[in-house]
């Protein structure tokens, strides 16, 4: 008689949850979307370092992009708002519960467009939380208008050319204040991969733009958010790789090949050199590597800036560390006494 075989256990994660527990609901966006490879990679991400799912808060506004927060961390909180307005919910929501990890994904219609105001303001208050902008040159859901990031000059498939130049959103992120600004390309792996990990292990407004096609209406000759434009012109800064806190990062690299980083959690982000010399905490570099990138018509990806000195939003208001939507009301009301000073300073 022949011995009945056990499966062998699930893979599991250090917290020992299984891949499956990061996983979202299966995804309704057009195939070969880059957005559905960003879902991936999130879900890789979010398993690999170990955060449990159920401390984190995804947020999004309208769009393809932001309907993808239902395709990953299912079993994590979320929160899909108005047109543009993400900003505005994941700032009251976190301020609520400081516990949470905040996760906004959204377009670059629902960022550039409509929302840049609330953008800039969440940029500005260095807020923490990741905030990916699956980018690709129009309103995707609306059927392929231009959006604000489109380049000047790139072409719809209706023959129509975008006659104004676009906004940057890593160029705005590294002028107004986020303290982690990154570049990658939906189709690239493992350099999204590492991005997303020190992202995780950011503490502040970590703003990942992300070169996402749109397959139906924007990845045609004459756009330059397309798989075949972005072939020919990506430009990798450098050779990114993350070594957790949880593993062993004693092996080092002999001086001049690598750059680590040292992440707030203990991490280490560790660039090894391509063609240039790049240092990734020098903020004005930065900004004129993207300028001279754009003249050009390349796209840099990478990690374009790193500050883990900053102070975010949360720390600068002094807050309690009890989440304020836990704090019971006598601690929350302002005692008679309290008040009745309050009112006797306005007589
Ligand atoms: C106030 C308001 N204005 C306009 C719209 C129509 N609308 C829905 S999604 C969208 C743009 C989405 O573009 P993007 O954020 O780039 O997402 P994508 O679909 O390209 O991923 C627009 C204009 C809306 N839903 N609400
Ligand atoms: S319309 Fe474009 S952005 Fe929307 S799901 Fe399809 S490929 Fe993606
Ligand atoms: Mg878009």
């Amino acid at each position: 008689m022949s011995a009945i075989a056990t499966p062998p256990p699930p893979k599991v994660n250090h917290i020992g949850l299984e891949i499956l527990n990061y996983k979202g609901g299966r995804t309704t966006l057009c195939a070969g979307c880059g957005h559905n490879s960003i879902s991936e990679r999130i879900v890789e991400c979010f398993y690999e370092m170990g955060v449990e799912p159920w401390s984190v808060a995804k947020f999004s506004g309208i769009g393809c992009s932001s309907k993808s927060p239902a395709y990953f961390l299912g079993l994590s909180h979320g929160f899909n708002g108005v047109h543009g307005r993400m900003p505005a919910i994941a700032t009251g929501a976190l301020l609520a519960n400081r516990n949470l990890m905040g996760l906004g994904v959204t377009g670059d219609g629902d960022t550039a467009s409509i929302g840049i105001g609330q953008f800039m303001h969440l940029v500005r208050r260095n807020f923490p939380m990741i905030y990916v902008i699956e980018d690709n040159g129009v309103y995707g859901l609306t059927k392929g208008q231009f959006s604000a990031t489109a380049d000047l000059g790139s072409k719809l498939k209706t023959g129509v050319i975008n006659d104004l130049p676009p906004f940057d959103c890593c160029a705005l992120a590294l002028k107004w204040g986020a303290t982690f600004v990154a570049r990658s390309f939906s189709g690239d792996k493992r350099q999204l991969q590492a991005i997303i990990k020190a992202a995780i292990a950011h503490r502040g407004l970590a703003l990942i733009d992300v070169v996402s096609p749109c397959v139906t209406f924007n990845d045609h000759d004459g756009s330059t958010k397309s798989y075949g434009y972005m072939k020919d012109h990506e430009e990798p800064l450098h050779e990114l790789d993350f070594v957790p806190a949880f593993e062993d990062i004693a092996v080092e690299l002999p001086e001049g090949q690598a750059m680590d980083v040292r992440m707030h959690d203990g991490s280490l982000l560790r660039i090894r050199k391509l063609e240039r010399d790049y240092d990734p905490t020098d903020r004005l570099t930065a900004l004129s590597v993207l300028e001279e990138a754009e003249k050009r018509g390349e796209v840099l990806t990478g990690v374009l800036y790193v500050n883990t000195e900053k102070p975010t939003f949360i720390e600068l208001l002094n807050l309690v560390d009890e989440p304020l939507g836990t704090l019971p009301e006598p601690r929350v009301r302002p005692s008679r006494k309290i008040l009745e000073e309050a009112m006797e300073e306005l007589r």
